[in-house]
């Protein structure tokens, strides 16, 4: 496992160009938080992206909850990602078969290829989705763009677990130059039972929150110190930093618990 090597090693040593990129970012901007930025109008979307983007390493849409997408939302956050230094995740949780997907992430309405950084899959449907994925980004003369899979979910009750983690971590590890890593609870180290030591898969961890446990829909929080002492490289935070009463002044709390938890751990 790599979680006791600093972001700067890691960043040295990474194979994959996005990968590099946003661990050299962490260390610059000294913050391993991502925004979730679950909100419905790309006003609301593009301010708070201006107001957080100086503390965070990445923006998590959701751009099909948008209520007035258009070319402006696109624009507007692609600006801001160059303005503040930050990537932009689209957490569109593919999941067809490949073929589908491929025309879901190069075209449609949201060209979620042209302006996401990285998008992330769930490999229900078996391997071929990563391929296809993986195909259009080879293809494509975009270098920066990377996948996440869905290793694990937050919510109470998540069929995500024990073999199908494990497979999700397999399959991952087939696609190592455009799946960058995972989004999972914890580190997962059971799973990977690595025979080689250049493999570096990031780990990003949603369900992040200081002061709430969950909601009434299920989802289950952990705080940015559990979450980086289990093995997170990444925070994902959303209704803990947009909803609070002062969001600025609370990103800077989860930058802050972020970075010494990650301080506190590295060799
Ligand atoms: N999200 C989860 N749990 C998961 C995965 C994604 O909550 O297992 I994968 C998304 C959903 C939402 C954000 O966009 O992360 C969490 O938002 P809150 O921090 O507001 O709960």
């Amino acid at each position: 496992s790599k979680s006791r090597l600093s972001f700067a090693k890691r960043a040295e040593q990474h194979r994959n160009p996005l990968a590099r990129h946003l661990f050299a970012l962490a260390e610059k901007k000294q913050s391993n938080v991502v925004l979730s930025a679950d909100l419905t109008t790309t006003n609301d979307l593009l301010d708070l992206a201006d107001r957080l983007g100086p503390y965070i390493v990445v923006l998590k849409t959701h751009i099909d909850i948008l209520s007035d997408f258009n070319d402006d939302t696109i624009a507007g956050l692609t600006e801001l990602s160059k303005k503040h230094d930050f990537l932009i995740f689209e957490d569109r949780k593919f999941v067809d078969i490949g073929n589908t997907v491929q025309k879901q992430y190069k075209g449609g309405v949201l060209r979620i290829h042209d302006w996401a950084h990285i998008v992330n899959l769930s490999v229900l449907a078996g391997p071929g989705i990563v391929h296809a994925l993986e195909e259009t980004i080879k293809n494509g003369d975009i270098s920066e763009r990377g996948l996440l899979i869905l290793a694990e979910m937050t919510s109470k009750g998540s069929l995500a677990t024990g073999s199908y983690t494990k497979a999700s971590i397999d399959i991952a590890r087939m696609y190592p130059e455009t799946v960058m890593g995972w989004v999972a609870t914890r580190e997962l180290s059971q799973f990977v039972d690595s025979k080689t030591d250049d493999e570096d898969f990031v780990v990003f961890t949603t369900g992040v929150n200081i002061s709430s446990q969950g909601d009434t829909f299920g989802q289950q929080y952990q705080t940015p110190t559990t979450a980086m002492a289990g093995g997170s490289d990444f925070l994902i935070a959303g209704r803990g930093i947009y909803a609070a009463a002062d969001p600025v002044a609370a990103v800077q709390e989860y930058r802050k618990a972020g970075w010494d938890a990650y301080k506190a751990r590295i060799e």
